[in-house]
Protein backbone atom coordinates (compact mmCIF):
# COMPACT_ATOMS: atom_id res chain seq x y z
CA UNK A 1 0.00 0.00 0.00
CA UNK A 2 2.20 2.58 1.02
CA UNK A 3 4.61 1.75 -2.41
CA UNK A 4 1.63 2.13 -4.44
CA UNK A 5 1.02 5.71 -2.68
CA UNK A 6 4.66 6.47 -3.48
CA UNK A 7 4.26 5.45 -6.80
CA UNK A 8 1.09 7.03 -7.25
CA UNK A 9 1.79 10.15 -5.25
CA UNK A 10 3.82 11.97 -8.35
CA UNK A 11 1.29 11.22 -10.57
CA UNK A 12 -1.59 12.56 -8.91
CA UNK A 13 0.29 15.48 -8.16
CA UNK A 14 0.93 15.52 -12.09
CA UNK A 15 0.85 18.81 -13.27
CA UNK A 16 1.17 19.32 -17.00
CA UNK A 17 4.50 19.06 -18.80
CA UNK A 18 7.61 20.54 -16.93
CA UNK A 19 9.72 22.76 -19.37
CA UNK A 20 13.19 24.47 -17.68
CA UNK A 21 12.84 27.85 -17.26
CA UNK A 22 13.11 29.94 -20.02
CA UNK A 23 15.33 33.33 -19.64
CA UNK A 24 13.26 36.06 -21.51
CA UNK A 25 15.97 36.58 -24.10
CA UNK A 26 13.61 37.72 -26.99
CA UNK A 27 10.10 39.83 -27.12
CA UNK A 28 7.58 39.49 -29.73
CA UNK A 29 6.42 43.51 -30.27
CA UNK A 30 2.23 43.13 -30.53
CA UNK A 31 2.06 46.59 -31.87
CA UNK A 32 2.88 48.77 -34.02
CA UNK A 33 3.68 52.66 -34.56
CA UNK A 34 5.51 54.61 -31.95
CA UNK A 35 4.87 51.96 -28.78
CA UNK A 36 6.44 49.15 -31.23
CA UNK A 37 9.57 51.08 -31.41
CA UNK A 38 9.05 52.39 -27.86
CA UNK A 39 9.25 48.77 -26.67
CA UNK A 40 12.23 47.49 -29.14
CA UNK A 41 14.61 50.33 -27.18
CA UNK A 42 13.14 49.10 -23.75
CA UNK A 43 14.11 45.38 -24.86
CA UNK A 44 17.78 45.90 -27.01
CA UNK A 45 18.64 47.99 -23.34
CA UNK A 46 18.25 44.73 -21.63
CA UNK A 47 19.89 42.89 -24.34
CA UNK A 48 16.55 40.89 -25.36
CA UNK A 49 16.18 40.22 -29.30
CA UNK A 50 13.35 41.56 -30.61
CA UNK A 51 10.07 40.01 -32.86
CA UNK A 52 8.70 42.67 -35.20
CA UNK A 53 5.28 41.35 -36.24
CA UNK A 54 3.41 43.57 -38.41
CA UNK A 55 1.04 43.70 -41.40
CA UNK A 56 1.09 44.09 -45.17
CA UNK A 57 0.32 47.91 -44.96
CA UNK A 58 3.35 48.29 -42.12
CA UNK A 59 6.59 46.93 -44.16
CA UNK A 60 7.82 50.12 -43.93
CA UNK A 61 7.72 51.18 -39.70
CA UNK A 62 10.72 51.78 -38.19
CA UNK A 63 10.80 48.93 -35.48
CA UNK A 64 10.44 46.60 -38.40
CA UNK A 65 13.96 47.63 -39.53
CA UNK A 66 15.33 47.99 -36.32
CA UNK A 67 13.99 44.51 -35.09
CA UNK A 68 15.77 41.38 -34.50
CA UNK A 69 13.18 39.64 -36.89
CA UNK A 70 10.59 40.47 -38.34
CA UNK A 71 6.93 38.34 -39.36
CA UNK A 72 4.46 40.08 -41.32
CA UNK A 73 1.52 38.40 -39.90
CA UNK A 74 -2.03 39.26 -41.92
CA UNK A 75 -3.25 41.99 -44.31
CA UNK A 76 -4.07 45.74 -43.70
CA UNK A 77 -6.92 45.48 -41.42
CA UNK A 78 -5.94 45.36 -38.04
CA UNK A 79 -8.91 42.11 -37.72
CA UNK A 80 -6.24 39.98 -39.46
CA UNK A 81 -3.56 40.95 -38.60
CA UNK A 82 -2.62 42.82 -34.86
CA UNK A 83 -5.58 41.52 -33.71
CA UNK A 84 -5.54 38.17 -35.10
CA UNK A 85 -4.60 35.83 -31.87
CA UNK A 86 -3.46 32.89 -33.69
CA UNK A 87 -1.14 34.19 -36.11
CA UNK A 88 1.03 36.48 -32.88
CA UNK A 89 0.90 32.96 -31.56
CA UNK A 90 2.44 31.52 -34.42
CA UNK A 91 5.10 34.29 -34.80
CA UNK A 92 5.94 33.48 -31.43
CA UNK A 93 6.34 30.43 -32.11
CA UNK A 94 8.25 30.31 -35.41
CA UNK A 95 10.67 32.82 -34.04
CA UNK A 96 11.33 30.46 -30.86
CA UNK A 97 10.52 33.93 -28.93
CA UNK A 98 9.62 33.72 -25.08
CA UNK A 99 7.28 36.69 -23.95
CA UNK A 100 5.05 38.78 -25.80
CA UNK A 101 4.52 42.44 -25.35
CA UNK A 102 1.07 43.48 -26.56
CA UNK A 103 1.53 48.01 -26.03
CA UNK A 104 -1.75 49.48 -25.93
CA UNK A 105 -4.81 48.99 -27.93
CA UNK A 106 -5.33 45.93 -30.14
CA UNK A 107 -4.90 42.71 -27.72
CA UNK A 108 -3.40 44.70 -24.61
CA UNK A 109 -6.58 44.12 -22.39
CA UNK A 110 -7.78 41.77 -23.83
CA UNK A 111 -7.90 38.78 -21.20
CA UNK A 112 -8.50 35.79 -23.75
CA UNK A 113 -5.24 36.77 -25.41
CA UNK A 114 -3.26 37.03 -22.12
CA UNK A 115 -4.70 33.28 -21.45
CA UNK A 116 -3.65 31.81 -25.27
CA UNK A 117 -0.38 33.10 -24.47
CA UNK A 118 0.18 32.00 -21.41
CA UNK A 119 -1.49 28.38 -22.36
CA UNK A 120 0.86 28.45 -25.29
CA UNK A 121 3.65 28.72 -23.18
CA UNK A 122 4.67 32.39 -23.31
CA UNK A 123 5.25 35.23 -21.23
CA UNK A 124 2.10 37.48 -21.31
CA UNK A 125 4.29 41.24 -20.60
CA UNK A 126 0.97 42.16 -18.18
CA UNK A 127 -1.20 41.46 -15.53
CA UNK A 128 -2.52 38.15 -14.95
CA UNK A 129 -5.30 37.32 -17.50
CA UNK A 130 -8.02 37.28 -14.51
CA UNK A 131 -6.56 40.62 -13.84
CA UNK A 132 -7.25 41.65 -16.68
CA UNK A 133 -10.72 40.35 -16.61
CA UNK A 134 -11.84 41.37 -13.19
CA UNK A 135 -10.97 45.35 -14.41
CA UNK A 136 -12.44 44.93 -17.66
CA UNK A 137 -15.39 44.49 -15.72
CA UNK A 138 -16.20 47.92 -14.44
CA UNK A 139 -18.72 46.63 -11.70
CA UNK A 140 -16.30 44.16 -10.74
CA UNK A 141 -13.66 46.47 -11.04
CA UNK A 142 -15.43 48.97 -9.04
CA UNK A 143 -15.93 46.17 -6.34
CA UNK A 144 -12.51 45.04 -5.70
CA UNK A 145 -11.44 49.24 -5.25
CA UNK A 146 -14.17 49.47 -2.46
CA UNK A 147 -12.95 46.81 -0.57
CA UNK A 148 -9.50 48.09 -0.79
CA UNK A 149 -10.94 51.54 0.37
CA UNK A 150 -10.06 53.35 -2.86
CA UNK A 151 -12.89 56.13 -2.89
CA UNK A 152 -15.27 55.51 -5.92
CA UNK A 153 -18.10 57.53 -7.15
CA UNK A 154 -21.49 56.93 -5.16
CA UNK A 155 -23.50 54.51 -6.63
CA UNK A 156 -25.75 51.09 -7.42
CA UNK A 157 -22.49 49.28 -5.27
CA UNK A 158 -22.81 46.59 -8.02
CA UNK A 159 -25.32 45.65 -11.03
CA UNK A 160 -28.43 47.12 -11.89
CA UNK A 161 -31.65 45.18 -11.52
CA UNK A 162 -34.62 44.77 -14.21
CA UNK A 163 -37.02 46.30 -10.93
CA UNK A 164 -37.97 50.13 -12.39
CA UNK A 165 -38.85 50.98 -8.58
CA UNK A 166 -35.74 49.91 -7.03
CA UNK A 167 -33.74 51.42 -9.50
CA UNK A 168 -35.83 54.73 -9.18
CA UNK A 169 -34.77 54.41 -5.30
CA UNK A 170 -31.04 54.13 -6.17
CA UNK A 171 -31.29 57.07 -8.05
CA UNK A 172 -33.41 58.91 -6.01
CA UNK A 173 -30.71 58.55 -2.70
CA UNK A 174 -27.79 59.56 -5.08
CA UNK A 175 -29.41 62.64 -6.19
CA UNK A 176 -29.74 63.19 -9.83
CA UNK A 177 -28.06 63.83 -12.16
CA UNK A 178 -26.87 60.22 -12.64
CA UNK A 179 -25.20 58.27 -15.18
CA UNK A 180 -25.71 54.69 -16.28
CA UNK A 181 -22.77 52.95 -17.54
CA UNK A 182 -22.19 49.55 -19.12
CA UNK A 183 -20.14 47.10 -17.15
CA UNK A 184 -18.29 45.85 -19.90
CA UNK A 185 -17.57 49.12 -21.44
CA UNK A 186 -15.08 51.91 -20.45
CA UNK A 187 -12.69 54.57 -21.93
CA UNK A 188 -16.29 56.96 -22.91
CA UNK A 189 -18.52 53.59 -24.58
CA UNK A 190 -21.70 52.53 -23.30
CA UNK A 191 -22.80 55.68 -21.05
CA UNK A 192 -25.74 57.73 -20.62
CA UNK A 193 -26.30 60.80 -18.41
CA UNK A 194 -29.98 61.12 -16.70
CA UNK A 195 -31.25 64.39 -15.43
CA UNK A 196 -34.71 63.44 -14.21
CA UNK A 197 -36.10 60.74 -12.80
CA UNK A 198 -38.76 60.78 -15.37
CA UNK A 199 -35.70 59.93 -18.15
CA UNK A 200 -34.55 56.87 -15.75
CA UNK A 201 -36.37 53.99 -17.21
CA UNK A 202 -36.00 54.55 -20.63
CA UNK A 203 -32.32 55.64 -20.47
CA UNK A 204 -31.55 51.83 -18.35
CA UNK A 205 -33.44 50.04 -21.03
CA UNK A 206 -31.31 51.80 -23.81
CA UNK A 207 -28.09 51.60 -22.05
CA UNK A 208 -28.59 48.03 -21.70
CA UNK A 209 -29.80 47.22 -24.95
CA UNK A 210 -26.64 49.09 -26.21
CA UNK A 211 -24.24 47.72 -23.91
CA UNK A 212 -25.59 43.88 -25.11
CA UNK A 213 -25.22 44.63 -28.51
CA UNK A 214 -21.63 46.33 -28.25
CA UNK A 215 -20.08 44.38 -25.36
CA UNK A 216 -22.22 40.94 -25.26
CA UNK A 217 -22.89 42.18 -21.71
CA UNK A 218 -26.38 43.99 -20.44
CA UNK A 219 -25.00 44.33 -17.21
CA UNK A 220 -25.67 48.45 -16.30
CA UNK A 221 -24.59 50.49 -13.00
CA UNK A 222 -25.83 53.66 -11.70
CA UNK A 223 -23.19 56.56 -10.28
CA UNK A 224 -23.52 59.90 -9.41
CA UNK A 225 -22.52 62.40 -12.24
CA UNK A 226 -20.08 64.67 -11.74
CA UNK A 227 -20.68 67.64 -14.08
CA UNK A 228 -16.76 69.33 -13.80
CA UNK A 229 -14.38 66.77 -12.72
CA UNK A 230 -10.70 66.82 -13.97
CA UNK A 231 -9.31 63.38 -15.44
CA UNK A 232 -6.53 62.13 -12.85
CA UNK A 233 -4.81 58.96 -12.76
CA UNK A 234 -2.02 57.16 -10.69
CA UNK A 235 0.68 55.13 -12.41
CA UNK A 236 1.60 51.93 -10.67
CA UNK A 237 4.11 49.11 -10.93
CA UNK A 238 3.99 46.21 -9.48
CA UNK A 239 6.43 43.25 -9.77
CA UNK A 240 5.87 39.40 -8.72
CA UNK A 241 7.02 39.27 -4.86
CA UNK A 242 4.43 41.66 -3.66
CA UNK A 243 6.42 44.64 -4.20
CA UNK A 244 4.51 48.32 -5.69
CA UNK A 245 5.24 51.73 -5.97
CA UNK A 246 2.89 54.71 -7.28
CA UNK A 247 5.03 56.85 -9.81
CA UNK A 248 2.60 60.10 -8.97
CA UNK A 249 -0.22 61.00 -10.92
CA UNK A 250 -1.18 62.49 -14.40
CA UNK A 251 -3.83 64.93 -14.99
CA UNK A 252 -5.18 64.17 -18.40
CA UNK A 253 -8.38 66.61 -18.60
CA UNK A 254 -7.08 68.06 -22.10
CA UNK A 255 -9.13 65.40 -24.23
CA UNK A 256 -12.00 66.06 -27.17
CA UNK A 257 -14.33 63.13 -27.82
CA UNK A 258 -12.65 61.06 -24.69
CA UNK A 259 -9.15 61.21 -26.93
CA UNK A 260 -6.59 62.82 -24.67
CA UNK A 261 -4.85 65.83 -26.37
CA UNK A 262 -1.84 67.00 -24.04
CA UNK A 263 -1.51 65.54 -20.73
CA UNK A 264 0.74 66.55 -17.92
CA UNK A 265 2.61 65.14 -14.59
CA UNK A 266 2.11 66.26 -11.97
CA UNK A 267 -1.47 67.38 -11.67
CA UNK A 268 -1.66 71.08 -10.93
CA UNK A 269 -2.77 71.91 -7.52
CA UNK A 270 -2.67 68.23 -5.94
CA UNK A 271 -0.36 68.71 -2.69
CA UNK A 272 2.09 65.63 -1.72
CA UNK A 273 -0.55 65.03 1.02
CA UNK A 274 -3.16 63.86 -1.40
CA UNK A 275 -0.52 62.20 -3.51
CA UNK A 276 0.47 59.78 -0.94
CA UNK A 277 -3.13 59.30 0.43
CA UNK A 278 -4.66 58.22 -3.06
CA UNK A 279 -0.75 56.46 -3.87
CA UNK A 280 -0.97 54.70 -0.51
CA UNK A 281 -5.09 53.29 -1.49
CA UNK A 282 -3.72 51.90 -5.08
CA UNK A 283 -0.91 50.42 -3.74
CA UNK A 284 -2.70 48.26 -1.10
CA UNK A 285 -5.75 47.63 -3.75
CA UNK A 286 -2.42 46.54 -6.24
CA UNK A 287 -1.58 43.93 -3.24
CA UNK A 288 -5.12 42.84 -2.30
CA UNK A 289 -5.56 41.62 -5.82
CA UNK A 290 -2.20 40.49 -6.38
CA UNK A 291 -1.80 42.89 -9.17
CA UNK A 292 1.46 42.32 -11.46
CA UNK A 293 3.06 44.62 -14.34
CA UNK A 294 2.23 48.12 -14.97
CA UNK A 295 -1.41 49.76 -14.58
CA UNK A 296 -3.50 52.93 -14.48
CA UNK A 297 -6.23 53.91 -11.45
CA UNK A 298 -8.39 56.54 -13.41
CA UNK A 299 -9.98 59.30 -11.17
CA UNK A 300 -12.80 61.92 -11.67
CA UNK A 301 -10.95 64.57 -8.98
CA UNK A 302 -13.83 67.29 -8.07
CA UNK A 303 -13.69 69.83 -5.33
CA UNK A 304 -10.63 68.26 -4.01
CA UNK A 305 -11.95 64.44 -3.96
CA UNK A 306 -10.56 61.42 -5.73
CA UNK A 307 -13.22 59.06 -7.24
CA UNK A 308 -11.72 55.35 -8.60
CA UNK A 309 -13.66 54.98 -12.30
CA UNK A 310 -11.64 52.58 -14.06
CA UNK A 311 -8.19 50.53 -14.52
CA UNK A 312 -5.99 50.10 -17.19
CA UNK A 313 -3.87 47.29 -17.32
CA UNK A 314 -1.81 48.20 -19.56
CA UNK A 315 1.42 50.48 -20.82
CA UNK A 316 -0.54 53.75 -21.53
CA UNK A 317 0.26 56.42 -24.50
CA UNK A 318 1.14 59.20 -21.59
CA UNK A 319 3.42 56.74 -19.91
CA UNK A 320 6.74 59.28 -21.00
CA UNK A 321 5.31 61.93 -18.39
CA UNK A 322 5.74 59.90 -15.16
CA UNK A 323 9.11 58.67 -16.69
CA UNK A 324 10.39 62.65 -17.10
CA UNK A 325 9.39 63.52 -13.80
CA UNK A 326 10.28 60.22 -11.87
CA UNK A 327 13.48 58.81 -14.01
CA UNK A 328 12.12 55.72 -13.61
CA UNK A 329 11.53 53.54 -17.27
CA UNK A 330 8.15 51.92 -17.04
CA UNK A 331 8.04 49.43 -20.02
CA UNK A 332 12.11 48.70 -19.09
CA UNK A 333 10.49 47.61 -15.22
CA UNK A 334 7.34 45.60 -17.20
CA UNK A 335 9.82 43.79 -18.91
CA UNK A 336 12.24 43.24 -15.32
CA UNK A 337 8.66 41.95 -13.92
CA UNK A 338 7.85 39.63 -16.48
CA UNK A 339 11.70 38.74 -16.08
CA UNK A 340 10.41 37.61 -12.31
CA UNK A 341 13.32 40.34 -11.08
CA UNK A 342 11.89 42.63 -7.93
CA UNK A 343 11.22 46.20 -8.69
CA UNK A 344 13.93 48.55 -9.26
CA UNK A 345 12.93 51.09 -6.69
CA UNK A 346 11.23 51.45 -3.23
CA UNK A 347 8.54 53.90 -2.53
CA UNK A 348 10.68 55.76 -0.39
CA UNK A 349 13.21 56.53 -2.77
CA UNK A 350 10.79 57.74 -5.34
CA UNK A 351 11.54 61.40 -5.54
CA UNK A 352 9.48 63.87 -8.18
CA UNK A 353 10.89 66.26 -10.29
CA UNK A 354 9.96 69.10 -12.21
CA UNK A 355 7.35 69.37 -14.34
CA UNK A 356 6.42 66.99 -17.72
CA UNK A 357 4.23 67.95 -20.44
CA UNK A 358 2.84 65.51 -23.49
CA UNK A 359 1.34 66.75 -26.64
CA UNK A 360 -0.37 64.19 -28.96
CA UNK A 361 0.97 64.75 -32.68
CA UNK A 362 -2.10 62.92 -35.02
CA UNK A 363 -2.01 62.46 -38.60
CA UNK A 364 -5.21 64.84 -38.74
CA UNK A 365 -7.03 68.09 -40.24
CA UNK A 366 -6.56 70.55 -37.33
CA UNK A 367 -10.07 72.23 -38.24
CA UNK A 368 -12.59 68.76 -38.29
CA UNK A 369 -10.12 66.54 -37.13
CA UNK A 370 -10.56 64.20 -40.12
CA UNK A 371 -7.78 61.66 -40.40
CA UNK A 372 -4.87 62.66 -42.80
CA UNK A 373 -3.48 59.76 -43.76
CA UNK A 374 -0.27 60.19 -46.93
CA UNK A 375 3.50 60.34 -47.37
CA UNK A 376 5.40 62.70 -45.12
CA UNK A 377 7.83 64.52 -47.48
CA UNK A 378 9.97 66.08 -44.72
CA UNK A 379 10.40 66.08 -41.38
CA UNK A 380 12.06 68.17 -38.51
CA UNK A 381 12.00 67.13 -35.23
CA UNK A 382 12.79 69.46 -32.07
CA UNK A 383 15.70 69.07 -29.78
CA UNK A 384 17.62 70.09 -26.59
CA UNK A 385 17.39 69.79 -22.72
CA UNK A 386 13.97 68.23 -21.60
CA UNK A 387 12.73 67.54 -25.01
CA UNK A 388 11.92 64.00 -25.74
CA UNK A 389 10.19 62.80 -29.01
CA UNK A 390 8.38 59.49 -29.48
CA UNK A 391 8.03 58.54 -32.95
CA UNK A 392 8.18 56.34 -35.77
CA UNK A 393 7.98 58.78 -38.49
CA UNK A 394 10.62 59.72 -40.86
CA UNK A 395 11.37 61.54 -44.19
CA UNK A 396 9.50 59.88 -46.76
CA UNK A 397 7.43 57.66 -44.36
CA UNK A 398 3.65 57.20 -45.83
CA UNK A 399 0.90 57.22 -42.92
CA UNK A 400 -1.43 54.03 -43.65
CA UNK A 401 -4.91 54.85 -43.53
CA UNK A 402 -5.90 51.50 -41.50
CA UNK A 403 -4.63 52.55 -37.96
CA UNK A 404 -5.08 55.23 -35.07
CA UNK A 405 -3.98 59.00 -36.20
CA UNK A 406 -1.65 59.18 -33.58
CA UNK A 407 2.20 59.61 -35.06
CA UNK A 408 4.10 60.73 -32.54
CA UNK A 409 4.75 62.62 -29.13
CA UNK A 410 6.14 65.42 -28.37
CA UNK A 411 7.71 65.65 -24.62
CA UNK A 412 8.58 68.94 -22.34
CA UNK A 413 10.88 68.69 -18.93
CA UNK A 414 11.36 71.52 -16.93
CA UNK A 415 11.99 72.09 -13.46
CA UNK A 416 8.75 74.18 -13.44
CA UNK A 417 5.51 73.69 -15.04
CA UNK A 418 6.40 77.02 -16.38
CA UNK A 419 9.60 75.90 -17.57
CA UNK A 420 8.03 72.80 -19.07
CA UNK A 421 5.53 75.13 -20.71
CA UNK A 422 7.95 77.25 -22.22
CA UNK A 423 10.23 74.56 -23.46
CA UNK A 424 6.99 72.68 -25.19
CA UNK A 425 6.49 75.93 -27.20
CA UNK A 426 9.65 76.16 -28.43
CA UNK A 427 9.75 72.71 -29.46
CA UNK A 428 6.15 73.33 -31.71
CA UNK A 429 8.07 76.29 -33.05
CA UNK A 430 10.20 74.16 -34.31
CA UNK A 431 8.75 70.76 -35.36
CA UNK A 432 8.53 70.34 -39.14
CA UNK A 433 5.72 68.21 -40.75
CA UNK A 434 5.17 68.25 -44.13
CA UNK A 435 2.58 66.05 -46.73
CA UNK A 436 0.28 65.39 -44.00
CA UNK A 437 -1.72 67.56 -42.17
CA UNK A 438 -1.25 67.40 -38.55
CA UNK A 439 -2.84 68.82 -35.17
CA UNK A 440 0.27 70.77 -34.37
CA UNK A 441 -1.58 74.32 -34.73
CA UNK A 442 -3.96 73.29 -32.21
CA UNK A 443 -1.18 72.14 -30.27
CA UNK A 444 0.09 75.65 -30.80
CA UNK A 445 -3.08 77.17 -30.13
CA UNK A 446 -3.23 75.56 -26.58
CA UNK A 447 0.30 76.31 -25.79
CA UNK A 448 -0.76 79.84 -25.83
CA UNK A 449 -4.23 79.50 -24.00
CA UNK A 450 -4.85 81.58 -20.53
CA UNK A 451 -6.92 78.91 -19.52
CA UNK A 452 -4.66 76.09 -20.11
CA UNK A 453 -1.14 78.06 -18.85
CA UNK A 454 -3.40 78.70 -15.43
CA UNK A 455 -3.47 74.59 -14.47
CA UNK A 456 -6.19 72.70 -13.20
CA UNK A 457 -9.18 73.00 -16.34
CA UNK A 458 -11.97 70.22 -16.35
CA UNK A 459 -12.26 67.57 -18.47
CA UNK A 460 -14.82 70.04 -20.79
CA UNK A 461 -12.71 72.87 -20.82
CA UNK A 462 -10.96 72.04 -24.66
CA UNK A 463 -13.94 70.89 -26.17
CA UNK A 464 -15.45 74.36 -25.10
CA UNK A 465 -12.80 76.08 -26.35
CA UNK A 466 -12.98 74.79 -29.09
CA UNK A 467 -16.67 75.34 -29.61
CA UNK A 468 -15.88 79.14 -29.15
CA UNK A 469 -13.06 79.20 -31.60
C1 LIG B 1 -18.09 59.89 -15.49
C2 LIG B 1 -18.26 61.27 -15.68
C3 LIG B 1 -18.98 61.96 -14.71
N1 LIG B 1 -19.50 61.31 -13.66
N2 LIG B 1 -18.62 59.28 -14.42
C4 LIG B 1 -15.93 59.03 -19.65
C5 LIG B 1 -14.89 58.01 -19.97
C6 LIG B 1 -14.99 56.99 -18.93
N3 LIG B 1 -13.66 56.57 -18.56
C7 LIG B 1 -15.71 57.61 -17.79
N4 LIG B 1 -16.19 58.88 -18.26
C8 LIG B 1 -16.86 59.71 -17.46
N5 LIG B 1 -17.39 59.14 -16.35
C9 LIG B 1 -19.31 59.98 -13.54
N6 LIG B 1 -19.83 59.35 -12.49
C10 LIG B 1 -17.70 61.87 -16.80
C11 LIG B 1 -16.99 61.09 -17.70
C12 LIG B 1 -16.40 61.78 -18.81
C13 LIG B 1 -15.02 61.88 -18.96
C14 LIG B 1 -14.15 61.27 -18.06
C15 LIG B 1 -12.77 61.37 -18.22
C16 LIG B 1 -12.26 62.07 -19.30
C17 LIG B 1 -13.10 62.66 -20.19
C18 LIG B 1 -14.48 62.57 -20.04
C19 LIG B 1 -15.32 63.20 -20.96
C20 LIG B 1 -16.67 63.10 -20.82
C21 LIG B 1 -17.22 62.39 -19.75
Amino acid sequence: MTVVNQLLGPLLAYEGPRTPPKTLDKVVIANRGEIALRILRACHELDIKTVAIHSEADRDLKHVRLADEAVCIGPAQAAGSYLNIPAIISAAEVTDAVAIHPGYGFLSENADFAERVEQSGFIFIGPKPDTIRMMGDKVAAIKAMKEAKVPCVPGSDGPLSDDVELNLKIARDIGYPVIIKAAGGGGGRGMRVVRSEAALPNAITLTRAEAQTAFSNSAVYLEKFLENPRHIEIQVIADQHGNVVYLGERDCSMQRRHQKVVEEAPAPGITDRQRRTIGDRCIEACKRIGYRSAGTFEFLYENGEFYFIEMNTRVQVEHPVTEMITGVDIVKEQLRIARGEKLSLRQKDLVIRGHAIECRINAEDPRNFMPSPGQITHVHLPGGPGIRVDTHIYDGYRVPPYYDSMIGKLIAHGETREAALARMRNALAEIIIEGIKTNLPLHRDILRDAGFAAGGMNIHYLENKLLAS
